[in-house]
């Protein structure tokens, strides 16, 4: 692995670097504008081609460097869907997984210091942007702020996580470059052995000038950094970049399915069926199809599917027409798209399954 701690001195600002030293792909977290030059030095110094720049928050103290970032080298962007940058390539969710190389970094959504505010893990570190800090953490009198979130995500989301956690922060104004999870979780003294209540009382008495750069550097960061008059346009084949989602609701999944998968509505089926040369296949469970089914439909629920199918001489023929129904059209489309894995070339499912079937 390649990682590398960055300092911007004007604004006491770390930016992190992780590239995967096989594939050559790297991640900036935080990057800073006025240190373009060094970053792309950088990259190109060690050969590395970087994937994504990746923003804890929209930052209230610098600008980034993202959006010229992108502009050099094709990275996409990527910020917290509740930070109002919409010309971002990427909307970043809590539990987004970015993959570069053969490593991954998890996001942990940790809002209070800004609405929007992220941690990235990555591996046994973390990188907590402004929530953390090591022995304080982000005010929260701006953008959203809200000690009592800031709280929840520190004890819940990071303390939580293995005691030997590093802790990287998005900041540091005495120089610490890095605490870990214990650490902070023993000794910071906003947060150790302080109640929720205690710690809303501390944030709110903190009193802290404006940064300096408040009024430019959160419209501009909102545009991943650029003028107004050259907000990114849609070239990088943002698609083939987006995270991976590891927290797929079963809608999701199934939504996910049909992309992949033909479709066909009752009306279809039935033409389909009379002209024959189709197999029907039911893929609800035994009881359910016991209970009431189409005519002719042979059984293979789901859950079988892949052990049964062997053993079904009319399904023997993977180029052979297949119509696949459940109740109303979510196992159906797994199903398809399994039989699609397994090689059948001719899949359609029938959309709204058996209930459709009996309206219609
Ligand atoms: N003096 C700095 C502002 C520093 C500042 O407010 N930093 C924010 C992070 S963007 C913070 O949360 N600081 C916490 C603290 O100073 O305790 C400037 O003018 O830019
Ligand atoms: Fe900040």
């Amino acid at each position: 692995m390649i990682f590398k701690q960055l300092f911007d001195p004007e604004t006491w600002t770390y930016t992190y670097l992780i590239a995967d030293p096989v594939s050559k792909e790297a991640v900036l977290i935080d990057p800073v504008n006025t240190q373009l030059d060094a970053y792309i030095a950088l990259l190109e110094d060690q050969g590395l081609r970087l994937k994504y720049t990746l923003e804890t928050h929209v930052h209230a103290d610098h600008i980034t460097a993202s959006g010229l970032l992108r502009q050099r080298l094709g990275a996409a962007t990527a910020v917290s869907q509740l930070c109002g940058a919409e010309t971002a390539d990427i909307q970043i969710q809590d539990g987004d997984v970015f993959e570069f190389g053969g490593e991954q970094i998890k996001v942990i959504a940790t809002p209070g210091h800004t609405r929007g505010s992220l941690s990235f893990l990555w591996r046994d570190r973390v990188f907590t942007g402004d929530s953390l800090l090591i022995g304080g953490c982000g005010r929260t009198d701006f953008q959203g702020g809200d000690a009592a979130a800031q709280y929840d995500g520190i004890t819940q989301r990071l303390f939580t996580l293995p005691d030997e956690t590093l802790v990287y922060p998005g900041h540091d104004y005495q120089q610490h470059w890095v605490s870990s999870i214990r650490q902070e979780r023993t000794t910071n003294p906003r947060l150790a052995g302080k109640s929720r209540e205690q710690f809303i009382e501390i944030m709110a008495q903190l009193n802290l000038p404006k940064p300096r750069l408040i009024d430019e550097a959160v419209p501009a960061n909102r545009r991943c950094g650029l003028e107004e008059n050259e907000r990114q346009e849609a070239v990088v084949a943002i698609e083939a970049k987006r995270p991976v989602r590891h927290d797929l609701s079963p809608q999701d999944l199934v939504a996910e399915a049909k992309q992949h998968i033909t479709e066909v509505p009752v009306a279809t089926a039935k033409q389909l069926l009379a002209e024959g040369h189709i197999v029907l296949v039911d893929v609800r469970e035994e009881s359910e199809y016991a209970a009431s089914h189409v005519d002719n439909a042979l059984l293979l629920p789901r859950g079988v599917l892949e052990f049964k199918i062997g053993g079904m001489p009319e399904l023997a023929d993977k180029s052979k027409a297949l119509l696949i129904y459940c109740r109303t059209g979510g196992r159906s489309a797994l199903a398809s798209q399994t039989l699609q894995q397994l090689g059948y070339t001719n899949v359609l499912s029938m959309a709204g399954g058996f209930e459709a079937w009996q309206k219609a």
